[in-house]
């Protein structure tokens, strides 16, 4: 299996494609800057999915036999700043990737990652959320992602183009940016252990429950939906864990006595209480279990600031 993933060098890209090439697939990745590889059974090539050509000449010399398509604006603040290079990203991206396979008659699987958040303002009556639930994106960030899942919709059955969709819930790991929650925890932790910082740990609001998985499981699920998948998919743990929790497993896993301070410029007040989905159609029809604990997940995460961070 010829394998191309879009944004590869990113967070969870750079999973994907471990996990692809242990499971045997010739793996090509794309990156909006090459760095130094750390995988060299990947080829990877530099592609701004904004632009046309470039991906019209990636999808020619690659002729995939199966596209996960990660690349995007992933950072909602981001996404909030400068809506229309975050259209272009994640919608125009998408179609000019679709639009090279159509243009290239080449038969290829696309596998879609768009994000729960298209599920946007949700009411506690509505959970657990399945693939049925309306779309109500409420910021810029799922704005895009639920039209490129329309444009994806679009290009569905045409010029051999077989797509599928996954919304990835909340999903973390050693290598994910401090700027979401569970890595911010562990990093102020890392330091902390380090003696770079005093006994006192900057939150935002603790009480959001939210719906976390291992970035590993992810991954595993992305070549399920590859290999079998139709339609949309949910990926989640099933069960929502309190941020506040997050918070207390991870001091635990470190061993310290710390400080809780709740600060001005990392609290938001609750739009949605509670979130989690339904896996149902992700268990039963591709029978995806999950392989790590919480508390697996986030004592990698851990251990990877610990070896990180510096002063
Ligand atoms: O900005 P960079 O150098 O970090 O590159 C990001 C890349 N990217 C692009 N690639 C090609 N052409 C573009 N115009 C472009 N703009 C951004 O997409 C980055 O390497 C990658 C996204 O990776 P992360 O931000 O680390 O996101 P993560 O957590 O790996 O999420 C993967 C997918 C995304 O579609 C999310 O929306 C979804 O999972 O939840």
């Amino acid at each position: 299996m010829r394998a191309l993933i879009t944004g590869a060098c990113g967070f969870v890209g750079s999973y994907l494609v471990r996990h692809l090439v242990e499971a045997g697939d010739t793996v090509f990745g794309t990156c909006l800057r090459l760095q130094e590889s750390k995988n060299t059974e990947c080829e990877y090539h530099t592609l701004d999915i904004c632009d046309e050509a470039q991906c019209r000449a990636v999808i020619k010399t690659v002729q995939p036999d199966v596209i996960y398509h990660l690349a995007a604006i992933t950072f909602v603040p981001t996404a909030e700043q400068d809506f229309q290079a975050t259209l272009a990203t994640n919608v125009g991206g998408t179609y000019n990737l679709l639009r090279a396979c159509q243009e290239a008659r080449h038969k290829v699987r696309f596998v879609f990652v768009s994000s729960s958040e298209v599920y946007g303002r949700i009411v506690p009556k509505d959970l657990p959320l399945t693939e049925q639930q309306p779309l109500h994106p409420a910021n810029n960030y799922s704005l895009t992602k639920a039209m490129a899942e329309m444009v994806v919709q679009r290009y569905n059955g045409q010029a051999g183009i077989q797509s599928v969709i996954a919304r990835p819930f909340n999903h973390t790991g050693a290598g994910q940016e401090a700027q979401f929650v569970a890595s911010s925890f562990a990093k102020q932790l890392a330091q902390i252990a380090k003696g770079f910082l005093p006994p006192v740990i900057e939150v935002g609001n603790l009480e959001a429950k939210r719906d976390f998985s291992d970035v590993r499981d992810i991954v595993r699920a992305y070549r399920l939906i590859a290999d079998r998948g139709e339609g949309v998919y949910n990926l989640c743990s099933g069960h929502s864990v309190a941020i506040r929790t997050l918070l207390d497993t991870l001091i635990a896993i470190s061993g310290q006595q710390v400080s809780v301070q709740v600060v001005a410029e990392r609290y938001r007040p609750l739009d949605v209480p509670e979130i989690h989905g339904d896996t149902n159609r992700l268990r039963n029809e591709l029978g995806w279990v999950s392989r790590y604990s919480l508390e697996e997940t986030l004592e990698s995460l851990y251990t990877h600031w610990l070896e990180k961070v510096a002063r």
